[in-house]
């Protein structure tokens, strides 16, 4: 937080920065992978930021979780083992749990002070937590997924931090190969894959390494997040055994649950590729 009362996360490679105007800091520490902070923000309520970049606000979160789950979830046919890698705020473990055919997930996450501090300051994002189908570990995901069963999931959500330090393996090659050999036949895999502006070229090799790890299908979605680098963000789905054009239409029309961002036409949507992207990834 800057003297003058905002809290801003500056791009410098872009030129380009996001910043909030704050009331207080209402948590600080230092955990023993990062530094965790919360704001009570004036127009976005709550803030927490890992490491002085933006994770989450109350305001804008409920986009990028349901696009990190939905779409995934209701391209499968039958998603009922789901694994979380990272997601430590809870937020997608909420989303995912809507769905009545999920019967198991787990969510692995380094880094268990991001959870108890999410409990504290995101309670909301954190109210599915106590479902009996959600088993929440505290440990390397890399390792979790090298060592998973074969054929132990349907779906692997990666909601991960920017592609440095530890996370930095979740973007690649060998961690994909895992993730193929811990999904079933059609099986799916979904990263946060940054934003479409100002990361194409991380977006690229993701799908190089996406295929190189022997998925059918590779495809970005994108949706609007203003409170991340650009205010544009993405996610990246691969899918074992088939095209990921197509999804339970009719089942999304009739959840039994509310989204406030996802419904049937922003998943077809969000499918359609910009122009440069497209472009990029051919
Ligand atoms: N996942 C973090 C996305 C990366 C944001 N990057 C940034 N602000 N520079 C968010 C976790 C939400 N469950």
């Amino acid at each position: 937080m800057r003297k003058d009362g905002w809290y801003t996360e500056e791009w410098a490679d872009q030129g380009s920065a996001i910043s909030l105007r704050v009331k207080e800091k209402v948590h600080d520490e230092q955990s023993p992978y990062q530094r965790i902070e919360i704001y009570e923000t004036e127009t976005f309520g709550t803030l927490m930021t890992l490491d002085g970049l933006v994770m989450v606000t109350d305001r804008d979160n409920f986009v990028y979780h349901e696009m990190m789950s939905h779409p995934a979830l209701f391209t499968h046919q039958s998603p009922r083992r789901v694994l979380i890698i990272g997601g430590g705020d809870c937020g997608t473990l909420r989303e995912v749990l809507k769905h009545d055919e999920v019967e198991h997930v787990d969510q692995v996450e380094l880094d268990e002070r991001v959870t108890r501090v999410a409990e504290q300051f995101f309670p909301e994002l954190c109210a599915a937590n106590d479902d009996p189908r959600a088993h929440l570990h505290f440990q390397d995901g890399i390792r979790w997924v090298a060592e998973a069963q074969p054929g132990s999931y349907d779906v692997i959500i990666v909601d991960s931090t920017d592609p440095v330090g530890p996370a930095a393996g979740l973007f690649g090659k060998a961690f994909y190969t895992d993730c193929h050999r811990a999904l079933k036949a059609d099986g799916i895999v979904v990263g946060q894959s940054e934003s479409p502006l100002f990361h194409t070229t991380l977006i690229k090799e993701m799908h190089e390494a996406l295929r190189g790890a022997n998925f059918l299908d590779v495809a970005t979605i994108h949706f609007p997040q203003c409170t991340y680098p650009s205010g544009w963000w993405s996610a990246t789905l691969a899918r074992k055994d088939a095209t990921l054009a197509g999804f339970r239409e009719e089942a999304c029309r009739e959840r039994s649950f509310a989204t406030r961002y996802y419904n049937a036409g922003i998943h077809q949507a969000a499918f359609a590729s910009p122009e440069f992207l497209f472009k990029t990834l051919l």
